[in-house]
């Protein structure tokens, strides 16, 4: 085994702790070459032309989508594995009743088994990275020791990655260490280990997005969720936009919608022709880190670089500027690929063509009944190539947010928008959040379940004194400078199953109405379980929408015995956290009340 550029001479790092980890895990993983990532373009060029070679990227047609490649996963790894993930803390009440525990002793001995010599024969690619704007007070660094180029490739997109990382930790030692390791892609030995306690991860037996690019759910959600609470700031599952008025005036929102719940899309959404003089400019698609700011208000930053968004139902009708974004420079993977090398799946508006290969490369038959995408497949887009794409992205102030959106994908009960009495309020209705599942995760689809905040695969510790820090953040913050917070449906059927919301473009205008309450006008009307527009056309501006009034007023109609009958789940669902903060039973009980 060689272990070059970890003695201090050689290697570009000045943190003699990062040197001493590289050599400590290469001791175990025995690779037989180790390769520090700089971040540049000819590395980037380098290994593109190693991992087409090793047939890990396919080369899309070059003319059509300059820069775009696709990758194929192991069928059997295509989606996060909920199961697989664990939080090992050394109580396992710190994990909380939402996440698999495992004691972290045993999970440790355990994983050094399995990555003891699991590089020999491989490369280990040292990818240093920063999450958040460079410079940023609220910016971490994290590293990622991987044995895949797909990996790599995917960080250099996803983070700043490279040399700006190492100069931003300097010689510190405060740094999130990520180890990753393929293995033989064998579920049995699949496992997503996080132990906050030690600022590390080790993901072993996956190659898939959210398992292996360590950044993403891993670090900016489960660790720094556990380093907000110790910190006083949050990390949360919501994208970030803003949303410039008529007049010019620029709000930030920020939404939490779980996995594949349409957040891409509704972070770049280009509104209708009757609202062209509203504009949204993309923040953040997927993640927010948030802290109360000198001001006393909340201020937010996307701490990612780049967009891991959902292939399927992505048209010029759904998502414009993704359509564009995708164009050139972007990792696809698992979607179809027509016989010219370009892209294809369900839901892009244009036909599929004769002789497409489907996402495992076979010949895709048209009336199969199978799928010619995968339902998870995704796309890697640096940020930049997003046309809407904000430039206050980049700010290392963050963006001031005036408003949280709740949402999930619900057939009845919840209304098109509802906004909170105030922030506990609020909190309540993040904390009693349910949605029906999506193929982001593995298992059963269109199950409902409660996901808090969007966030109950990705918070790192017990979720009641999670609920408890959100209302701290609200104690912290100056009271008028506080977001307001809403609750969204875009998903409400009719009995026949129709969606009753155009939803993608039309989202506008309840963002629109968002807008209005931030700024201290738009009516409202009150109902026991919040405010919501009035049904008489004060509240969204309806001019030009295809929807009839009988689907507008089904879809702002508070059935109080649908209501009613939720009261049940709640209790249920609030019972498995013992120390929940009693505030919210206060909540629980007052809107009982206020059902009658
Ligand atoms: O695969 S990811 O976890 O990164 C995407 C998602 O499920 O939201
Ligand atoms: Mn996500």
């Amino acid at each position: 085994m060689t272990t070059p550029n970890t003695d201090a001479k050689s290697s570009p790092t000045s943190s003699r702790a990062l040197r001493d980890w590289v050599k400590e895990v290469a001791a175990l993983t025995k690779p037989d070459a180790i390769v520090w990532c700089d971040g540049s373009e000819g590395e980037k060029n380098r290994l593109t032309k190693q991992a087409v070679a090793a047939g890990i990227l396919i080369e899309l047609n070059q003319e059509k989508r300059p820069g775009c490649y696709l990758h194929r996963s192991n069928p059997n790894d295509v989606a996060r594995t909920e199961q697989l993930t664990f939080v090992c803390t050394p109580k396992k009440i710190d994990a909380g009743p939402t996440n698999n525990w495992s004691d972290p002793v045993e999970t440790y001995a355990k994983l050094r088994g399995w990555l003891d010599g699991s590089m020999r024969g491989r490369t280990m690619y040292v990818v240093p990275y920063v999450m958040g704007p460079l410079g940023s007070p609220l910016s971490k660094v994290g590293v990622e020791l991987t044995d895949s180029l797909y990996v790599v490739l995917n960080m250099r997109i996803m983070t700043r990655m490279g040399m700006a990382a190492l100069e931003q930790l300097g010689e510190s030692n405060d740094f999130n260490r990520g180890i990753h390791c393929t293995l033989d892609l064998n579920p049995e030995r699949r496992l997503i280990c996080h132990f906050p306690q030690d600022n590390t991860i080790i993901s072993v037996g996956s190659g898939y997005g959210g398992n292996a690019l360590l950044s993403k759910k891993c670090f900016a959600l489960r660790i720094a969720s556990v380093l907000g609470r110790d910190e006083g700031w949050l990390a949360e599952h919501q994208l970030i936009l803003g949303l410039q008025s008529p007049d010019g005036e620029t709000t930030y929102i920020s939404a939490a919608f779980p996995s594949a719940c349409g957040k891409t899309n509704l972070a770049m959404l280009t509104p209708p022709a009757e609202f062209k003089d509203w504009k949204i400019f993309t923040v953040g698609d997927d993640i927010a880190w948030m802290r109360v700011g000198p001001d006393g208000g909340l201020w937010a930053v996307n701490p990612e670089n780049g967009y891991f968004g959902v292939a399927p139902g992505t048209s010029a009708k759904s998502n414009l500027n993704a359509m564009k974004m995708v164009q050139h420079d972007t990792i696809f993977t698992n979607v179809a690929m027509t016989p010219d090398g370009d892209v294809w799946w369900e839901g892009m508006d244009v036909p599929p063509p004769d002789g497409l290969l489907d996402w495992q490369g076979r010949p895709w038959k048209k009336d199969s009944g199978v799928k010619a995408a995968h339902p998870n497949s995704r796309f890697t887009t640096p940020m930049r190539n997003n046309p809407a794409w904000s430039p206050s992205a980049d700010d290392p102030r963050g963006v001031p947010i005036s408003a949280i959106i709740f949402g999930g994908r619900r057939a009845s009960t919840v209304p098109l928008v509802l906004e909170s009495i105030d922030w506990t309020h609020g909190v309540f209705m993040g904390a009693t959040m349910g949605s029906e599942t999506t193929a982001a995760a593995s298992g059963a689809v269109g199950v409902l379940r409660r996901d808090p905040m969007a966030m109950l695969p990705f918070c790192g510790y017990n979720m009641g004194d999670y609920f408890a820090h959100w209302l701290e953040i609200g104690n912290k913050a100056e009271p008028g400078k506080l977001p307001k917070i809403f609750y969204v449906n875009w998903f409400r059927k009719d009995e026949g199953g129709r969606f009753l919301w155009p939803g993608f473009g039309e989202n506008s205008r309840v963002l629109a109405w968002v807008f209005e309450r931030c700024a201290g006008r738009g009516a409202a009307s009150e109902t026991p379980i919040g405010l919501i527009p009035p049904v008489d056309g004060e509240g969204i501006d309806t001019d030009g929408l295809d929807v009839s009034a009988e689907d507008m007023a089904e879809l702002l109609n508070v059935d109080v015995a649908e209501w009613k009958a939720q009261l049940p789940q709640f209790r249920a669902h609030l019972a498995q956290f013992e120390n929940l903060p009693p505030e919210l039973h206060e909540q629980l009980d007052a809107l009982e009340n206020r059902l009658g």
